[in-house]
């Protein structure tokens, strides 16, 4: 689902300068993980530095969250991981998003700035959920199978969705396949990243995953969606 002007010109100005100047004082690591066509790289504002340092954000993820409350009444609530339930995504120009699935079940992302590139390609329920847990060596195969670039070209219905300023987009995470095109010119795309699923979902692949998603630290060679 894509809403328009969910947020305003103004706060979503607001929101670009107060990101800009945090990223000003903090060192942001950047995140690089090499796969298969699109890699991932990017730089991330977790949830904790959000409730530490940029109300703004968390006044916009309450905002979101009372919309997707309504859509799934008494069915999602925000991440209990604080860190990964509101992310700020910075990609420079050159970053990237590799396809994957979110680990939860709804996922809402809010673009702040209007830039060339970093499109959202999405391929809504995409995936072929195999069992319970989206976790096993055999799911990674089929996901991997269906993320083929060959395969997604014959099979899969490709939305495109361009970073435009107060635009949201709220998708099935788990389901729905996805990825960052490259950002082009010269500004970085922004934008807030909300993370919903039942309430207290756990996730069996929170820490190496964590790991990977937030930190500059190598990891292990697997992916760490999957347990293997
Ligand atoms: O920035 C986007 O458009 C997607 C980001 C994303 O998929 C994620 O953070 O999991
Ligand atoms: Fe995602």
């Amino acid at each position: 689902m894509v809403l328009e002007n969910f947020a305003t010109p103004e706060e979503c100005a607001a929101l670009v300068s107060q990101i800009s100047d945090y990223g000003r004082e903090h060192e942001l690591p950047v995140i690089e993980r090499a796969s298969g066509e699109l890699p991932l790289r990017y730089a991330v504002i977790d949830g904790e530095q959000i409730a530490e340092s940029l109300p703004e954000v968390v006044h916009v993820y309450e905002r979101t969250t009372r919309l997707v409350k309504k859509l799934w009444p008494g069915r999602v609530e925000p991440l209990v991981d604080r860190k990964v339930a509101c992310n700020v995504n910075i990609t420079r120009p050159g970053g990237s998003y590799r396809y994957h699935y979110d680990r939860n079940a709804v996922t809402a992302i809010l673009y702040l700035n209007e830039i060339e590139g970093g499109e959202t390609e999405c391929y809504p329920d995409y995936r072929l959920p195999l069992a319970r847990t989206s976790y096993s060596t055999l799911q990674q195969k089929l996901d991997r199978v269906l993320q083929h670039r060959v395969v997604r070209s014959l099979v899969a219905n490709q939305l495109l969705v361009r970073p435009r300023v107060g635009r949201l987009l709220i998708m099935q995470g788990n389901r729905c396949l996805h990825s960052v095109r490259p950002v082009r010119g010269q500004t970085a795309r922004l934008n807030i990243v909300m993370s919903y699923d039942r309430p207290n979902a756990q996730f069996d692949v929170a820490d190496d995953l964590n790991a990977y998603l937030y930190s500059s630290a190598a990891t292990s060679a697997t992916d760490p969606n999957y347990l293997t």
